[in-house]
C-alpha cells in the first residue's frame, strides 16, 4: 500500500503502486521493470489462464510471426537474447508462446498476475488520486498508476452474420483460438483473407476435405521466406546483437533493413524489377518497406509494386479467373496491412479449395448447415472459421470501460476518434498509460521494441514523479490537441485514406470513426520526440 498526501490534502492510500493489464510482451516486461527494477508494488490481470497475450489467443493453424524472430523478441536482456535459440527464421505461434513462458519463468512474473480475470471497469478516484480497477470477479483494487498492456489486436470483431447462432457445426474465431481443433478431413468454410485468414487458409487447405474461402476484398500477399535457422547466420547475428537492435530502433518499422531505394519512379523498369525480385526473394517485409521509399506516398510508385504482385499471382495461380479474383485492384498496396505468406496462392490450385467472391454476391446468412449468399447459393460445411479481424487499437482500451476525471468516459472522449498525447496518455486520465496505444507507432513498429520503449518511458515517468513528489501526471489538452493534429496530418502524406476497409483507419468496423489509428512518422522520429519530451521535464504534461 502506498499512503501519501493528495493534492487536496487528504491522506490517501492505494492497494498497489501499479496495476497492469495483459500478460503478453508488455505485461511480462512491465512487471519485470516496475517490480524488479524499480521496487514498486505491482498487480497484473489477464483474462487468459496464463501468459502469452496475442500468442496465447491466436493458436489457429498457420499462426506465425512475420518479423524475423531475432528481431521480434525482447532486447532488454543481453543474456536472454544470447541464450535463446529460435528454430526458424519466422517462429510459429507455439515457439513464441514457449519463449514468453520461458521469460515469465525467468523473471518470475506469474506471481504478480491474477489470471482468468478480466478488467471490466477502470475509474479515476478524484479525491484519493488513484485508479479503481474492477474485475469480472467483482473485486475492486486501487493503484496510483494504471498501465494498459492490453494490446492493439486483442478484441475480435463481433461476428456480423445473421443466423450464426443456428450453425450446427463448430464456429471458430482465429483471434480466440485457445486449443487444437482437429480439422483434418473436414469440410470447412472460412471468412476473411487478412493476415490471419491467409495463414490459416494456407495450412488448412492441405488437410481439409474441402475448403471454401469467402473473400470480400483480395489482399496483396508477398512471400515470408521462412526457413530453419541457419547456424552460421545465428552466430553472426548474436555476435553483433547490440548493433542489430540499435539499427532496428533507427528504422521506420523497427527492423534493421537498410536497402530502401528512394523512388520507384526514378528507377528504370529494369532496375525496378531487379529491386522487386531481390526483395521478393529475400522475403519478410523487405518487399514492402525495403524496396522503394515512395510506395506508401505516391500512387504511381505504388502501382509499380501492385502490378508486380498481381503478375506473381497470375504466375502462381493456375486458373486465370481465380487469379483475377485474388488480385486486388481497388486500393493501393500497403494501405491495408500487407500479409506475408507461405504457399498461399498455391492453395487455390488444389481442387479441394474453392474461392468464393462475397463482394459481388454478399453473405446473406449463416444457415444450420453452412452459408447462404445473396443470390440464394448455399454452401455446406462442418466448421465455420471467422478470420474477420479486430476492433484495432482503440477496442482493447474501450473494452475496459475507462472513466477519467469528472466522470468523463473514454468512450465519450473518443466518440469521434482517439485523442491522445504521444499515443500513450490522455488528457483527463491522469497517471494512465496505454502501452502501444492509438496514435503511437504501435503496429508499424516491431512490437516487442515498441513495447519496451513505452514501458521504459512509463518507468522513467514514475521515477520522475516520485523524485519530484508529484502525485499526479496528466497530458495537457493543448499537447494532446497538437499530437492528434500531427498524427492526422502525417496520414495525409500517405495513401492510407484511399483504402476503403483498412483497420489502420478504423474502417473495418461498422460505425467506427474513420481516423488513422497509428502514428505514421516512423519509430525513430517518434522516439526522438519522446526523448525530447522527457529531457524537457515532460513537456506537454501537467503535474500536481
Ligand atoms: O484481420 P483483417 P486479420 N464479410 O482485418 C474480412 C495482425 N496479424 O485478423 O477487407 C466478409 O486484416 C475482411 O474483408 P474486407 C496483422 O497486423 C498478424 O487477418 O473488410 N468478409 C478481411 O478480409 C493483421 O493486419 C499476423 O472486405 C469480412 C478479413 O475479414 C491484423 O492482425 C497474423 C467481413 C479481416 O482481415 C489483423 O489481421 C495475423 C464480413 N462481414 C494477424 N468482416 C502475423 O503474421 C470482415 N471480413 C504476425
Amino acid at each position: 500500500a502506498t499512503g501519501r498526501t493528495t493534492a487536496s490534502g487528504r491522506t490517501a492510500s492505494a492497494d498497489h503502486d501499479v496495476i497492469i493489464v495483459g500478460a503478453g510482451f508488455a505485461g511480462i516486461y512491465g512487471v519485470h521493470t516496475f517490480r524488479d527494477q524499480m521496487g514498486l508494488d505491482v498487480l497484473g490481470f489477464d483474462a487468459a489462464d496464463d501468459v502469452g497475450g496475442t500468442w496465447y489467443w491466436n493458436r489457429y493453424p498457420g499462426a506465425r510471426v512475420d518479423i524475423e524472430s531475432v528481431h521480434y523478441s525482447y532486447s532488454f536482456d543481453p543474456q536472454l537474447q544470447q541464450e535463446w535459440h529460435w528454430t526458424e527464421k519466422f517462429a510459429a505461434q507455439p515457439e513464441i508462446l514457449r519463449y514468453l513462458n520461458h521469460c515469465a519463468d525467468r523473471y518470475d512474473v506469474r506471481r504478480s498476475f491474477r489470471f482468468g480475470t478480466r478488467v471490466v471497469a477502470v475509474s479515476w478516484d478524484e479525491e484519493a488520486s488513484h485508479w479503481r480497477v474492477t474485475t469480472d470477479k467483482g473485486e475492486t483494487h486501487t493503484a496510483r498508476w494504471f498501465v494498459s498492456g492490453a494490446g492493439t489486436l486483442s478484441v475480435p470483431k463481433t461476428p456480423e452474420f445473421p443466423g450464426i447462432e443456428n450453425f450446427a457445426g463448430e464456429v471458430l474465431l482465429t483471434g480466440n483460438w485457445r486449443e487444437d481443433h482437429d480439422l483434418a478431413g473436414k469440410r470447412i468454410g472460412i471468412i476473411g483473407v487478412g493476415s490471419s485468414g491467409i495463414q490459416a487458409i494456407s495450412t488448412i487447405s492441405k488437410l481439409a476435405e474441402e475448403l471454401f474461402v469467402f473473400q470480400r476484398t483480395p489482399n496483396y500477399a508477398t512471400p515470408i521466406g521462412n526457413h530453419p535457422t541457419d547456424p552460421v547466420e545465428e552466430a553472426a547475428d548474436k555476435a553483433r546483437y547490440a548493433e542489430l537492435r540499435q539499427a532496428s530502433r533507427n528504422h521506420f518499422l523497427g527492423v534493421p533493413y537498410a536497402d530502401v531505394q528512394p523512388s520507384a519512379l526514378a528507377a528504370s523498369p529494369e532496375e525496378r524489377r531487379e529491386v522487386f525480385d531481390d526483395r521478393w526473394n529475400k522475403g519478410g517485409f523487405r518487399f514492402f518497406i525495403d524496396s522503394f521509399g515512395d510506395i506508401l506516398s505516391n500512387k504511381e510508385a505504388n502501382d509499380t509494386a501492385a502490378d508486380y504482385i498481381r503478375e506473381k499471382i497470375r504466375q502462381r495461380v493456375v486458373d486465370p479467373a481465380t487469379a483475377e479474383l485474388l488480385s486486388p485492384t481497388d486500393y493501393p498496396y500497403g494501405t491495408k496491412r500487407p500479409p506475408l505468406e507461405i504457399d498461399y496462392y498455391e492453395a487455390y490450385n488444389r481442387p479441394s479449395t474453392h474461392l468464393v467472391d462475397v463482394k459481388s454476391n454478399p453473405i446473406a446468412a449463416v444457415t444450420p448447415t453452412g452459408l447462404r449468399l445473396s443470390d440464394g447459393t448455399e454452401y455446406a460445411f462442418d466448421v465455420l472459421i471467422l478470420a474477420t479481424g479486430f476492433d484495432a487499437c482503440t477496442g482493447p482500451l474501450l473494452a475496459m470501460n475507462v472513466t477519467g476525471r469528472g466522470g468523463v468516459t473514454l468512450a465519450d472522449e473518443w466518440a469521434d476518434g482517439p485523442q491522445t498525447y504521444l499515443g500513450l496518455t490522455m488528457a483527463g486520465f491522469p497517471n494512465f498509460f496505454a502501452v502501444t496505444g492509438p496514435q503511437s507507432p504501435s503496429v508499424l513498429y516491431n512490437m516487442p521494441l515498441a513495447i519496451e520503449d513505452h514501458i521504459d518511458f512509463i518507468g522513467d515517468a514514475i521515477a520522475y514523479m516520485k523524485e519530484h513528489g508529484h502525485a499526479v501526471m496528466e497530458a495537457t489538452a493543448q499537447a494532446q490537441e497538437q499530437w492528434v493534429a500531427e498524427t492526422n496530418a502525417l496520414c495525409e502524406f500517405t495513401l492510407l485514406p484511399e483504402s476503403a476497409s483498412s483497420w489502420y483507419m478504423g474502417a473495418n468496423i461498422p460505425g467506427k470513426p474513420r481516423r488513422v489509428l497509428v502514428y505514421l512518422g516512423g519509430a525513430p522520429r517518434y522516439r526522438a520526440i519522446c526523448d525530447n519530451v522527457q529531457r524537457n521535464d515532460y513537456r506537454g504534461f501537467a503535474f500536481a
